[in-house]
C-alpha cells in the first residue's frame, strides 16, 4: 500500500517472503519491484548471459588443482539465499557501525535485522567457517544506487577467496642450500601502513597479493580474447574487509570501466571465521554485468532482465566460450503469431519454410521458430507448428497489418508446400 502524502509504503506488520514471515519495523524498505524479481537467478537461467560468463569463470577456475589432492581447488557455491542478516552482510566482515554501506539510503532492508544481501562478500565468513580454502560464490546483490545504463538495484557477483597457510604460501621459496627459508606470514610489533596490516610480514603480503593480481589477470585474458590490446589498470581503494584494497579497471573506447573490487582480507575476518592464527588470504567480488556487458557488447544493464525472445535467442548455445556480439533488438513490441500446418505429402524443410516467411515479411520478420513437430500414424500426415514473431525496427505494427502479413504467408505455404492450414 502506497501511502500519497508521505509518500512511503505502507507495510503490513508482517512480510511474507519465500514461505518465511519477517516483522516489518521502521527500517523496512523493501518494494514490490524487488521482490517480484526474487528468486529468478539470472546465472543459473541456461543460456541467459550471465550463465554463459559464470560458466567461463567457473572453468578458469576448475583448472587450478590443488597440488596434493590433484582436485579443483576452489569450490563453487551459487545457491545461497539473498536473504541475509546485518551480521552477515556487515558485522562479519568488520563494516564499522557508523559506516554508510550500512545506510537505509542504500540497502533494502526486510528488518532492521534482515536484508537483501548487498554484495556476495556476506556470505564469505560462513563459507570460510564450514571449512573451505578457496572458493566463488556467485549470487544476485541488491542496491539502492543510481539508474542509469550501468546501474541496476539488482545485479550479480562473483566473490573469490584463496587461503594460504605458511607452507603453502611458501611453498616455492629455497635458500641457496636447498634448505627451506624459514619465512613467516605473521610478526609480532607489526605497523600497519598503506602497503599491509599490522601482524603481517611483507614477504607474505606481497606472495598473496601477486597471486590475487595474477588470478585477476590471468581470468580477463580468457574472458576476452583481445585483452592484450585493453588497457587495464589498479586503483587504490578501501573496503572495510580488506587492507591493502584494489579495484580493476579496462578502458573501452577511452572510457574506465570498474570490474572489481578485491584485496588482502582483513585479520579479524578471518578471526571472525576461526582462522585468524594461522591463515592469510585474498579476496575479490566481480560485478557480473560490468563484465558480460562488456564481453557481449550488451549497451543496457536492464537487458539481462529481459524475457524479449530477440534478446534471449541471441545467447541460445551450448559452448558457452563460444564469442558473440549483441546485435541489438528494436525498442517496438513484438508480436507473435503461430503458423500450424499438416502435411499432405513430404515433411517441410524448415529452411525452405524460413526463406517463404522471410520473402514474404522482409524485415517485419524477426524470427521463426519450429515449436512442434509430429507424425500422426492414423493420418499418415507430419505436422509442423512455426512460432513467428514479428517485429519492425523504426514504427510500432498494427494487429492488422500483421494478419495480412501472416494470411499471406498461410496462402503461399498452401501453394507451395501442399499443405492444410490448422
Ligand atoms: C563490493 O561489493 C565488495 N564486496 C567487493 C569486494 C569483495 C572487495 C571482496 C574486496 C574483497 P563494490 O561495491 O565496488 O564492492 O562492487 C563490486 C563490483 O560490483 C563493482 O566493481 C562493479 O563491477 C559492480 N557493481 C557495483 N554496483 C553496481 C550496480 N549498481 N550495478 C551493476 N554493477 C555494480
Ligand atoms: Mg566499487
Amino acid at each position: 500500500e502506497y501511502d500519497p502524502i508521505k509518500q512511503t509504503i505502507i507495510y503490513p506488520p508482517e512480510l511474507l517472503i519465500n514461505n518465511k514471515n519477517y516483522p516489518t519495523d521502521s527500517w523496512t524498505n523493501v518494494n514490490p519491484h524487488i521482490l517480484s524479481r526474487l528468486g529468478q537467478n539470472l546465472h543459473r537461467q541456461k543460456n541467459h548471459p550471465l550463465y554463459h560468463l559464470t560458466n567461463r569463470i567457473r572453468q578458469y577456475f576448475y583448472q587450478q588443482k590443488d597440488p596434493r589432492k590433484q582436485s579443483p581447488k576452489f569450490s563453487i557455491i551459487d545457491n545461497l539465499s539473498p536473504i541475509v542478516t546485518v551480521q552477515q552482510n556487515f558485522d562479519s566482515i568488520c563494516t564499522p557501525n557508523d559506516h554508510v554501506s550500512r545506510t537505509k539510503s542504500m540497502n533494502y532492508y526486510i528488518n532492521k535485522d534482515t536484508l537483501f544481501r548487498a554484495h556476495t562478500s556476506a556470505h564469505q565468513v560462513d563459507l570460510i567457517r564450514s571449512g573451505l580454502n578457496a572458493f566463488l560464490c556467485i549470487g544476485d546483490v541488491y542496491r539502492r544506487d543510481s539508474i542509469d545504463p550501468t546501474h541496476y538495484p539488482i545485479f550479480h557477483q562473483c566473490e573469490g577467496v584463496q587461503l594460504f597457510n605458511k607452507e603453502e604460501l611458501f611453498m616455492e621459496n629455497r635458500n641457496v642450500r636447498g634448505e627451506k627459508d624459514n619465512l613467516q606470514i605473521f610478526a609480532p610489533n607489526e605497523y600497519r601502513d598503506a602497503t599491509k596490516q599490522e601482524g603481517h610480514t611483507l614477504e607474505a603480503v606481497k606472495l598473496v597479493e601477486a597471486s590475487l593480481k595474477q588470478t585477476i589477470t590471468d581470468l580477463f585474458k580468457t574472458l576476452f580474447p583481445n585483452a592484450s590490446t585493453l588497457n587495464s589498470r589498479w586503483i587504490d581503494a578501501t573496503f572495510p574487509f580488506t587492507h591493502p584494497s584494489w579495484e580493476y579497471e579496462i578502458e573501452i573506447d577511452g572510457k574506465w570501466y570498474e570490474l572489481l573490487g578485491c584485496g588482502i582480507i582483513e585479520q579479524s575476518v578471518l578471526e571472525n571465521s576461526g582462522l585468524g592464527k594461522d591463515y592469510i588470504g585474498w579476496a575479490f567480488g566481480l560485478g557480473l554485468e560490468r563484465i558480460a556487458m562488456i564481453m557481449y557488447g550488451i549497451p543496457d544493464i536492464r537487458l539481462f532482465w529481459s524475457t524479449d525472445s530477440g534478446f534471449l535467442s541471441q545467447f541460445q548455445f551450448e559452448d558457452s566460450t563460444r564469442p558473440v556480439q549483441y546485435k541489438p533488438v528494436s525498442a517496438y513490441p513484438q508480436c507473435i503469431n503461430d503458423l500450424s500446418m499438416w502435411m499432405n505429402k513430404t515433411r517441410i524443410d524448415p529452411l525452405d519454410l524460413y526463406d517463404l516467411v522471410r520473402s514474404i515479411g522482409g524485415d517485419l520478420i524477426e524470427q521463426v521458430l519450429l515449436i512442434d513437430e509430429f507424425y500422426h500414424e492414423k493420418k499418415d500426415k507430419h505436422s509442423q507448428t512455426y512460432r513467428i514473431i514479428y517485429r519492425s525496427m523504426d514504427r510500432t505494427l498494427t494487429k492488422n497489418e500483421i494478419n495480412m502479413i501472416h494470411k499471406d504467408i498461410e496462402n503461399h505455404c498452401q501453394k507451395q508446400f501442399d499443405v492444410e492450414i490448422r
